[in-house]
């Protein structure tokens, strides 16, 4: 059979500016899909009418999208049409001369047992499922592909019985039969219009978890979870969360559930964590599988946040979609900011944003400073799947969050029901988003066409401080300098609208009142400031003594903040500020100024020193754990050897990695007697439980350890091993296991051994015994992660094998970075060996090597050469060109 399209096409952009709406639409699919063992043939009946918006310009043709798939037919009307009558590419279908409406009905066969691309329909463990966002439904039959083109399916699956005894699609099941061949069928109606990203399908040999909910209008929905046989006992967690998810969104923001079935299939091979299709989510086994003995408090949380994000999107994403795929933001930041307030909600408020925030700067303040720098709303693409960006997604959310401090909750919800009340059912833009959000705010002092810079505006933008109290006059004058570094593309910035929510702290440390000249009187102790301007000066009265200002609290916005206050002034706040989230930032601050001291005093050939106060801060810290474990466990992390490199000007990973592992050496042996006592402490108190207070004092208690590991001595290799080996709950199993790797403990290989031959049948077990040896800071990590790519349990075809191991080892900044360009190389191989079989999972990789400019002349020569390697490769796909482009010109 001969299959249309294997080769991609030269790559090319596509536009914004270029938005042209579709000529023609469709309203009603009927999909037939028969899936037998060496072909599956699709048979689409589609009803298409032209588009009255562009009935200006004249007749236009029927031009469809469809990529690696065998055409059989095409039928107008009834009438078989002959290949003379349309034209064939390997990217569309063209079907000329066609009346104001028609039915055009296409058959075409696919391979899905031969799709490693996990787009379109595919196999996973024996059985199919779909994931069809931004552009997989083109590789299962030819259509609009686009999703501002809304239509109605009905859904006919047919397959052997016996072996794919669950036949799954969007909407309600209206009908199903048997064939005397041992074949069955299931017809599926949904009766919402939607894009075709949006379709899913799902045939297989699965067990499913029932349970319902009842909605606050009184619908009985049927939720059920669908997983291999065999897991039915690890979805407990992921059921619990999707209950609470859908009267989270009733109560939070009013959005009612709109069928009667919510399906989740789990499927081990995913390139994401999920996929919202209506009512038939698709998820990546690792958020749905859960239970205290295979995962840790981590997946557990990730579950409820990811349970929630696909559910959350029925409405922010389904109900209301994206009218192209540069508005990805508009369901995506939404949604994330979605899933970060319930989440909060659920857990401690504040724990959740330092959680965000350090993710935000982690992962999106890094691509913001490098070649893949792109606006919340990009402008344009080659590949969109390689848009799925921390900045779409995780600025994005902070987007969000911004409307909200800027209007108030009141004036935020206000906006989001208005953006309902005008869009249901469309396929729109963030500035229609904006749009409603000014509307129902017709009074707020928002200059919204300068908040609209945030999605137009790629960059992570700089505010300097200063402060100048004067006591003669008892005022304090605030003076904040915004600027914004040119990006690719964009050389010239403009000043953002930038919420600064800030209190000053009283030498007592309680927050002053805060009245700016002018005022009548004092409005609150923390206030939003609009910073406008390129440089703005606030100048608070009635202010009784010199105070600390407390700036961003809550991060309110996504800045790199520069305020020269003194290291005293930072513990003070870390010990007063009644923000909880600049407590911690403050030691993040303290932290980071120390770390890169010390990385300076190693590159001028002088011993690194700890200062005694970092040390007694931490001890301050520990003394006041018990108020809040979670929070504290986040206190005592330092921030990651990623991280403090995006405040160098040329990175240095070895001397990075050093520095903070002295600290860690030095706060464990100093602080000993402390931290084996909280340890002690966390551990006695309380029995095993999924609730915020006891996965504080877990992750307390492993920060504990990891400190005491750290000072080497042997009690705490005892500790350790005895986590490890009677730890209740892999939580605590993991952690001990991760400081036993990163170790020269004799004790290493057999307990790592250990581990795999208890785990072997667990695969997302094996993923975290991947990881775990991937971040090994050891220095044959390499040669071990190497090894590893062949053992039986990781496969090069699974994401999230190559997740763990792969992405896991690039992530580990002072072994990936190695001077002699090992890790490079490494990772350039596994890219090129990967795009054959994935190309978005290929991608995904190669970003590793965007930041490559930021390193010294020897890795920068070694990182431009792996590139320069995988640019030259013939038959690169378009998505890990894109990267690589982008990369070698930033
Ligand atoms: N919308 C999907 C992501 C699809 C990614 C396509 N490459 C999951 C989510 O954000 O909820
Ligand atoms: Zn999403």
């Amino acid at each position: 059979m001969d299959i249309v399209g294997t080769t991609p096409a030269a790559p090319k952009a596509i536009h914004l500016s270029d938005y042209a709406p579709p000529a023609w639409l469709i309203d009603t699919v009927e999909l037939h899909v028969d899936l037998r063992e060496d072909v599956t043939t699709v048979t689409s009946r589609l009803a298409v009418r032209r588009n009255p918006v562009r009935a200006a310009e004249g007749p236009a043709p029927l031009v469809l999208d469809g990529e690696a798939m065998e055409l059989v037919s095409v039928t107008v009307d009834n009438r078989l049409l002959h290949p003379a009558d349309y034209a064939v590419t390997a990217e569309s279908l063209t079907v000329p001369r066609l009346p104001e409406a028609a039915t055009v009905e296409i058959v075409t066969r696919i391979k899905p047992q031969e799709n490693t691309a996990l787009q379109g329909l595919y196999k996973s463990s024996g059985n199919y499922c779909t994931q069809c966002e931004a552009e997989g439904f083109r590789r299962i039959t030819y259509f609009l592909d686009r999703p501002d083109v809304m239509a109605r399916y009905t859904v006919t699956i047919e397959a052997e019985k016996a072996r794919y005894p669950v036949l799954l699609s969007n909407g309600n099941l209206v009908d199903q039969g048997d064939r005397l061949d041992g074949r069955h069928w299931a017809r599926w109606n949904d009766p919402w219009p939607k894009p075709s990203y949006l379709f899913a399908m799902v045939a297989g040999a699965l067990t499913q978890v029932e349970d319902r909910f009842v909605t606050r209008s009184g619908r009985e929905v049927t939720l059920r979870i669908f997983v291999e046989p065999g897991n039915e006992g690890k979805v407990a967690h992921a059921m619990d969360s999707l209950k609470k998810s859908m009267k989270w969104d009733e109560d939070a923001y009013g959005l009612e559930y709109d069928l009667d079935i919510f399906n989740i299939v789990a499927v081990s091979d995913f390139n994401m964590g999920a996929m919202e299709n209506k009512s038939l989510n698709v998820f990546n086994t690792k958020y749905v599988l859960a239970n205290p003995e295979t995962a840790t408090d981590t997946d557990f949380l990730g579950i409820e946040t990811v349970v929630a994000h696909e559910y959350f999107h029925n409405w922010t994403g389904n109900r209301v979609t994206c009218r192209d795929w540069f508005q990805l933001s508009l369901k995506e930041g939404l949604t994330v900011f979605r899933d970060q307030q319930f989440s909060a909600d659920m857990n401690s408020a504040p724990v959740k944003r330092i959680q965000d925030v350090t993710r935000l700067r982690q992962v999106q303040f890094a691509e913001d400073a490098g070649p893949t720098a792109h606006p919340v709303r990009p402008e344009s693409y080659i590949e969109i799947n390689n848009f799925y960006t921390p900045t779409v997604y995780e600025k994005g959310a902070e987007v969000l969050r911004m409307y909200r401090t800027l209007l108030g909750p009141q004036g935020y919800r206000k906006g989001i029901d208005l953006y309902f009340q005008r869009h249901d059912g469309q396929a729109v833009t963030t500035d229609d988003f904006l749009a409603a959000m000014r509307d129902a705010n017709p009074d707020a002092a928002v200059d919204w066409a300068q908040f609209q810079l945030w999605y137009r505006q790629a960059g992570t933008p700089v505010v300097e401080a200063d402060g100048a109290y004067d006591a003669a006059s008892r005022s304090y004058r605030l003076t904040l300098r915004q600027s914004l570094a040119p990006t690719p593309g964009q050389p010239e910035k403009a000043p953002l609208l930038i919420p600064v929510a800030l209190g000053l702290v009283g030498p007592d440390g309680a927050d002053l009142p805060l009245r700016l000249e002018g005022e009548a009187a004092a409005a609150g102790s923390t206030r939003v400031l609009h910073l406008t301007e390129a440089s703005q000066s606030f100048t608070f009265v009635d202010v009784p003594a010199a105070p600390v200002p407390s700036l961003f609290r809550g991060f309110s916005a996504p800045v790199r903040l520069r305020f020269p206050c003194s290291d005293a002034e930072l513990t003070f706040l870390m010990a007063k500020d009644s923000d909880a989230f600049n407590r911690w930032e403050a030691g993040q601050t303290l932290a980071t100024r120390i770390i890169l001291g010390m990385v300076a005093e190693r590159t001028a050939g002088r011993a690194m020193t700890v200062p005694p106060a970092f040390v007694e801060a931490v001890g301050a810290t520990l003394a006041r754990a018990h108020e809040d474990r979670s929070f504290a466990a986040l206190a005592l992390m330092l921030p990651s050897e990623g991280y403090l490199g995006q405040s160098m000007e040329v990175v240095d990973p070895d001397g990075l990695h050093e520095a903070r592992e002295t600290i860690r050496r030095t706060v464990g042996s100093s602080l000993g007697a402390a931290l084996r006592r909280l340890y002690g402490e966390c551990r006695e108190d309380g029995p095993f439980a999924i609730t915020p207070e006891a996965m504080g004092r877990r992750a307390l208690k492993n920060a504990c350890l990891g400190y005491l590991m750290a000072a080497g001595d042997a009690e705490a290799a005892a500790l350790c091993l005895e986590q490890y080996r009677g730890g209740s709950g892999m939580t605590d199993v993991l952690a001990a296991l991760s400081l036993i790797a990163d170790s020269d403990l004799p004790e290493r290989e057999a307990c790592l051994e250990a581990f795999a031959t208890r785990w072997q049948g667990e695969p997302l077990v094996m993923d975290k015994w991947f990881t775990v040896q991937a971040l090994s800071g050891r220095p044959d990590t390499l040669e071990r992660v190497r090894r590893l790519t062949g053992h039986p349990a990781f496969s090069i075809r699974n994401p999230n094998k190559v997740y763990a191991l792969i992405g896991g080892f690039t992530a580990n900044q002072a072994r990936f970075h190695a001077a002699d360009g090992s890790g490079y190389a490494f990772l350039a191989e596994r890219v090129l060996e990967l795009d054959g079989l994935n190309p978005q999972v290929a991608s995904r990789m190669v970003k590793a090597f965007a930041r490559w400019r930021k390193f010294d002349a020897g890795r920068q020569a070694h990182a431009r050469a792996q590139l320069e390697r995988i640019q030259a490769t013939p038959g690169l796909s378009p998505d890990v060109f894109e990267i690589v482009e982008r990369s070698l010109d930033g």
